[in-house]
């Protein structure tokens, strides 16, 4: 049985307790502490915690049993740190990308009182996932691994982000200057890694079936899944609606690498080029609305249709293939699919 948000949530005050304890012995005031716990919570809880959860149940299908209560505090352990990760990512890139809104509320930043403070709260959580990681795993035979995928996850996410941003420059509209492959590298690296690879690898070191040949055989199928997921997220920000996703789509606005654009370039004619030439990238909703007209004449929701269908057979396929013998299991995949297929948010 897959774990609940509800249950996977009780963790979670245990792990705050933890880094204020942490906090505390330097003598951290009290205002500070305080602080420290309002940007924890309002940051890592209220998102659907689909990584976090992978976490659990990735550990729970590799053991072949269900968790026992040390095994689930320490598999949702991780899959905390997964979510203080993307706390982390999600406060500086609300920032980067001028968003509005997040999980329904006003983006950290925007709030009261935080402003440019958020910076340092980002930080903040992003730190507290290593002095989780030393106060739980500082023993566990695969500690280094651990820390040494989290590092280097963070790095991948961040070269994606660099590349995101590099395509998007605020001033400056160039059409000429997005392709597939450009989209493909952004998106592997901003999101797939951290959101599909990382929460299944670490399961694996922690139930110790990390092989070299096991790895290899994660990543192929998550980063594939890690790029739907995306492609998902750009359709979305586009064709949801913003009370369901709980965000405020801005990537025409921000001028971004998106999908949606990529796909439109590819089958615009003259006239609708000129429209997304003109309208593309500026900061302004008349302009932002003639490039969904455009998005609309090229059917791109039933271009996005066939292309989940596709990608969704070409993952079973690959899913079908994995090779169970060093223990992975082919579930693990088929549960992380289940999830996040024909999403609405
Ligand atoms: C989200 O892309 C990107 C990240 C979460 C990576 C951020 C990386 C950093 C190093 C800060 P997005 O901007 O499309 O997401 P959303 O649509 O949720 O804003
Ligand atoms: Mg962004
Ligand atoms: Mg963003
Ligand atoms: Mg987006």
């Amino acid at each position: 049985m897959p774990t609940t948000l509800k249950e996977f949530e009780t963790v979670f005050p245990n792990l705050v307790n933890d880094v204020l304890d942490h906090c505390r012995q330097y003598g951290l005031p009290t205002n500070a502490l305080e602080w420290f716990e309002k940007n924890a919570k309002h940051n890592t809880v209220g998102g659907k915690c689909n990584r976090g959860m992978s976490v659990v149940d990735t550990t729970s299908i590799l053991l072949g049993h269900s968790l026992s209560q040390d095994e689930y505090f320490h598999a949702a352990s991780l899959g905390w740190m997964v979510e203080l990760l993307q706390a982390f990512f999600l406060v500086s890139d609300d920032i980067m990308d001028a968003s509005k809104t997040r999980r329904g509320n006003p983006c950290w930043y925007l709030m009261p009182d935080v402003g440019m403070i958020a910076i340092n709260d980002a930080f903040m959580l992003e730190g507290s996932i290593y002095v989780l990681l030393k106060k739980y795993f500082r023993s566990h035979k695969s500690y280094v691994d651990l820390l040494e995928l989290f590092h280097e996850t963070t790095f991948q996410t961040e070269l994606g982000q660099t590349c995101d941003l590099l395509t998007a420059p605020e001033d400056h509209v160039d059409l000429d200057n997005f392709s597939m492959e450009k989209y493909t590298f952004i998106v592997i690296f901003k999101t797939a890694f951290y959101s599909f690879y990382l929460p299944v690898a670490l399961a694996m070191h922690y139930c110790n079936v990390a092989t070299e040949k096991n790895l290899k055989q994660a990543k192929d199928i998550l980063i594939p899944m890690g790029e739907y997921f995306q492609i998902q997220d750009d359709y979305l920000d586009n064709f949801a609606d913003p009370e369901t996703l709980g965000k405020i789509g801005t990537d025409i606005q921000d001028n971004k690498c998106s999908w949606l654009i990529n796909q439109a370039l590819q089958r615009a004619s003259l006239e609708q080029r000129k429209v997304l030439e003109e309208n593309y990238g500026r900061k302004d909703s008349e302009c932002e609305k003639k490039v969904k007209v455009v998005f609309d004449e090229l059917d791109l929701k039933a271009v996005y249709q066939k292309y989940e269908e596709e990608r969704v057979a070409e993952l079973r396929k690959l899913i079908d293939q994995v090779d169970e013998s060093e223990g992975l299991k082919k579930q693990v995949f088929e549960e992380f699919l289940r999830k996040i297929y024909k999403r609405s948010k």
